[in-house]
């Protein structure tokens, strides 16, 4: 029998979905999985899709995919969604705008939710872009929600961020408080049948002015009608150029390099807690009690974790 790793490499469907509950149950072997499917990664272009609940996300994905199929493109989907509590592939919105796309082997799709990801979403998900690149997809696309920081950071694996925005939601201050700004490459203003689209891009205008004014790259900004399947070549031909310029300009090869560089540190973060708390859990966490009950402050409680873990004292002070 072949391992997962030489199935993946034989473009088995099965393996990869295999292959990737294995990811989201953080079960025994992941490491040596990730760890021999890496040299079949590196050929794969990702795309990070995000922006508020119900931008229209899913309904450009489930467009770009018909778009990209056009141009026989094989093409991953990894949809992240930390509000919901659902995993492989049940997230209701994903199945009914994209099930036309279920059944063909050029496509895979897959959506998770914080419960099946015992790793961390923000880990899992980006194990799960790996996986699809050394399947051999060349497209992989992620959309997540834009809400919090681990968002952001699943976003940071992505070669070319795109982010959506809707006339009338107020999104471009949001966008601009919360850094994502800074690393959008591409702004996709979706529903432009709606009414607001002019002041919506005066104000992207603006700000971008402000923050990307001596940049090498100025995203670009394209407006679509996701429902209508309106705008989905121009985003498309926006992306390309991106894509070129990542290449040419020696940018894709600094943030690929950044982002493994990245990995490292979250993967020996990962394991680290993984096994302290593992150890904890052994002990019966006596320090819960005492320190509710005060008779140990938390800073003190801490160490003697570290010191146990470590079997040497930490903090020297
Ligand atoms: N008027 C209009 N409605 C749209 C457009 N694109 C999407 N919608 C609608 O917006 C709603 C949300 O669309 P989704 O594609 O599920 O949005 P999403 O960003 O993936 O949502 P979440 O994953 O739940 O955050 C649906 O009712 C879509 O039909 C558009 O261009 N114009
Ligand atoms: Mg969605």
């Amino acid at each position: 029998m072949d391992s997962l790793a030489e199935r993946i490499s034989k473009r088995d469907e099965r393996a990869l979905a295999k292959a990737i509950s294995l990811v989201e149950n953080d079960a025994e072997g992941k490491l040596k999985l990730l760890k021999d499917i890496h040299p079949m990664t590196g050929h794969a272009h990702y795309i990070g899709l995000t922006g508020s609940p119900g931008a229209g996300k899913s309904s450009l994905v489930n467009r770009l995919i018909t778009y990209l199929r056009k141009l026989e493109l094989t093409v991953g989907v990894v949809a992240v969604d930390p509000t919901s509590p659902f995993s492989g592939g049940a997230l209701l919105g994903d199945r009914v705008r994209m099930v036309e796309h279920f059944t063909d082997p050029g496509v895979f799709i897959r959506s998770m939710g914080t419960r099946g990801s015992l790793g961390g979403l923000s880990r899992t998900s980006k194990e799960t872009v790996r996986l699809m690149d050394a399947f051999g997809f060349d497209v992989v696309l992620i959309e997540t929600v834009g809400v919090g920081q681990s968002e952001l950071d699943i976003m940071k694996i992505a070669d070319s961020i795109a982010v959506l925005l809707n006339p009338g939601s107020g999104d471009v201050v949001q966008v601009f408080k919360a850094g994502i700004m800074e690393i959008a490459d591409l702004f996709i203003v979706n529903k432009a049948d709606l009414s607001g689209v002019p002041k919506l891009l005066a104000e992207l205008e603006s700000m971008l002015d402000i923050v990307k004014h001596d940049a090498d790259w100025r995203p670009p900004i394209v407006k679509t009608v996701s429902v209508k399947n309106q705008g989905i070549d121009e985003v498309w031909e926006r992306l390309t150029e991106h894509i070129e310029y990542m290449k040419e300009s020696g940018e894709r090869d600094r943030r690929r390099k950044t982002s493994l560089e990245r990995e490292v540190i979250e993967v020996v973060h990962a394991e680290m807690m993984k096994r302290l708390v593992e150890k904890e859990e052994e002990q019966n966490k006596s320090w819960v009690e005492e320190v509710k009950n005060g008779s140990i402050d938390p800073y003190s409680a801490a160490v003697r974790l570290l010191d146990d873990y470590y079997g040497e004292k930490v903090d020297k002070g």
